[in-house]
């Protein structure tokens, strides 16, 4: 496919580094990078390009890099669970797993030197890091309870595997999205809870009937970044689901062919939708297609408010059960995924299952068989019963190893939770999310509180502080929250947390009773 070349004049720093050596071809010159260590590297390569591979060169560790994988709707086997700890005591210096906002892992600390090894394992383990970062398609999320779902209107999982195979060419790499204005977002949605906030992707496909077939609205357009966060809008069409991979490769090729490029504030999808207006944008689809998109179903089937999954529920299997374990902040260690490989085989049928919550769902496991995973040490640290305020806690990296981060985040939204849940009894959970910096990658805009990292100034000195969001609001009523105030230092942050857990969610002073032994 030939692929669109943005006219010189219009180049920024970003569409020059593309036109000059596309990312894909860094992958040839992996084993002279792993020889010449990353002191050697071409800036540019070590710090944009590699992302097309998915690593990530982490400036706060000078000389290790992340590497942020390819999860389609979030599944994992426990042998690729096993192959990932491994791959982390291996070579990950200390280093640890992330559990993302996007259903998907990213591993950490890894040096330059090991990267071909560790590619090899990945392959021979069927996974890849192909095309994660920078002007690429990011993970595709898709229902986390896709097939043991009783009310489940579209299984996710094989469209997703599908667009991902379309966008990667198979994990091989493809020439033809390695270009796009800037990246892209996808999520695919199959129940009737709307577990992957189709409202914030580029490309949002939502469960619908049509003339008694299920099959789904697309919304188009969503994104937050530093400079505007907008809810996906209805693209007024309905797709069957065997066209679903057909109408992803065309939004992708209009936006890849006339997607704005000169300013990367104004390159995501959303820019040219407001351009041409929906109906030119949608006629453009259809070119490509090469037919006409059935108008949207009058309704979608988003009816229930969203599910955070942890616990233990009932599948659509008789007897069978998913068990969804609360990971503080996502964040998880080598020993541990291989501890859940173990589980995942030894109870359920070995597979692990990634929420866009940061969380695990362990599925098929026998009601013979619950008593005994309960048990497993591990689950003492992934709960499948947290307390209200922890089962709602999302965090994004923050400064410990992000670069754009205003503030440390994880390790303070836990200490945060933990004090507030000694002092008050929060009857319902609420859902706190915070992100290091503008650019929103824990989604507080989606969040009951919303706290998102800024510096802010007290008695003349510059501190660590959040700008507060409230009323994001998932499931069927999704929308987006806003800022209500700005600048709290994050050491004042308690009480106020507090106050807004009292008077907004029925929070009350006093500590839970501790449970009989
Ligand atoms: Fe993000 C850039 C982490 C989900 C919006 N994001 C980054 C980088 C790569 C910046 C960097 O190079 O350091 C962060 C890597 C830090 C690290 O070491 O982990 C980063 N983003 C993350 C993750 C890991 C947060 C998390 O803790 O879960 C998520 C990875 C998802 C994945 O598996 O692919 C993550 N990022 C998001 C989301 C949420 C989502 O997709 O639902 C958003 C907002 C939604 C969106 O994109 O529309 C998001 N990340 C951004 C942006 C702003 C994009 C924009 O248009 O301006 C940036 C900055 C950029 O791309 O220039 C960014
Ligand atoms: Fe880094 Fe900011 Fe994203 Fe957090 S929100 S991971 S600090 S870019």
């Amino acid at each position: 496919m030939v692929q669109a070349v943005p006219a010189k004049e219009s180049q920024n720093k970003f569409e020059r580094l593309k036109s000059e050596k596309d990312g894909l071809l860094i992958k040839n010159e992996l084993e002279h990078f792993a020889n010449i260590g990353w002191e050697a590297m071409e800036e540019n390569d070590r710090v944009y390009r590699l992302k097309w591979l998915g690593l990530f060169y982490r400036a706060v560790t000078p000389g290790k890099f992340m590497m942020r994988l390819r999860l389609p709707n979030g599944i994992v086997t426990s042998g690729q669970m096993r192959v990932l700890g491994e791959i982390l005591q291996r070579y990950g210096n200390d280093g640890n797993a992330d559990i993302t906002t996007r259903q998907n892992f990213q591993l950490r600390q890894f040096h330059i030197e090991d990267v071909p090894d560790i590619f090899k394992r990945l392959e021979q383990a069927g996974l890849t890091s192909i095309q994660s970062g920078m002007d690429n398609v990011r993970n595709i999320t898709g229902s986390p309870v896709a097939g043991i779902d009783a009310d489940e209107l579209i299984d996710t999982r094989g469209l997703c595997r599908k667009v991902q195979d379309m966008i990667t060419n198979n994990g091989e790499g493809n020439p033809s999205f390695s270009n796009l204005p800037r990246k892209f977002n996808i999520a695919i949605a199959g129940c009737r809870d709307n577990s992957v906030h189709a409202e914030i992707n580029d490309l949002a496909f939502v469960p619908a009937y049509k003339n008694g077939i299920i099959g789904f609205n697309v919304l188009v357009g969503g994104f937050f970044s530093a400079k505007a966060c907008i809810a996906a809008i209805p693209l007024n069409a309905w797709v069957d689901s065997r066209d679903v991979v057909a109408v992803s490769e065309a939004v992708l090729l209009v936006y890849r062919d006339n997607g704005l490029r000169a300013n990367r504030q104004k390159s995501r999808i959303w820019y040219l939708i407001e351009e041409w207006g929906v109906d030119r944008f949608r006629a453009e689809l259809e070119k490509i297609l090469g037919f006409t998109l059935q108008p949207a179903a009058e309704k979608d089937e988003i009816l229930w408010d969203k599910r955070d999954h942890i616990g233990i529920h009932a599948q659509k299997q008789p007897a069978l059960n998913y068990i969804g374990l609360n990971v503080p902040v996502g964040r998880i260690y080598p020993q541990e995924m291989l501890d859940l490989a173990r589980i995942a085989d030894v109870y359920g049928s070995g597979e692990i299952r990634l929420t866009v919550e940061q969380n695990l769902i362990i599925p098929n496991v026998p009601d013979s068989r619950i008593a005994p995973l309960l048990k497993e040490p591990l689950l003492k640290r992934l709960s499948v019963n947290p307390d209200n305020l922890a089962r709602g806690l999302v965090s994004c990296t923050g400064s410990q190893f992000c670069g754009f981060a205003l503030i440390e985040t994880k390790n303070r939204a836990l200490a945060m939770i933990s004090e507030l849940e000694q002092e008050l009894i929060t009857p319902h959970p609420v859902r706190i999310h915070w992100t290091g910096c503008p650019n929103s990658c824990g989604q507080p805009q989606v969040a009951d509180i919303g706290l998102m990292g800024t510096k802010t100034r007290k008695d003349g000195k510059t501190l660590e502080g959040v700008d507060i969001y409230l009323g994001g609001k998932v499931g069927k009523h999704a929308e987006l929250g806003t800022c209500v105030t700005k600048g709290i230092p994050c050491n004042d942050l308690k009480p106020v947390l507090r106050d807004l857990l009292i008077e907004k969610f029925g929070a009350y002073p006093g500590q839970k009773p501790k449970p009989v032994i």
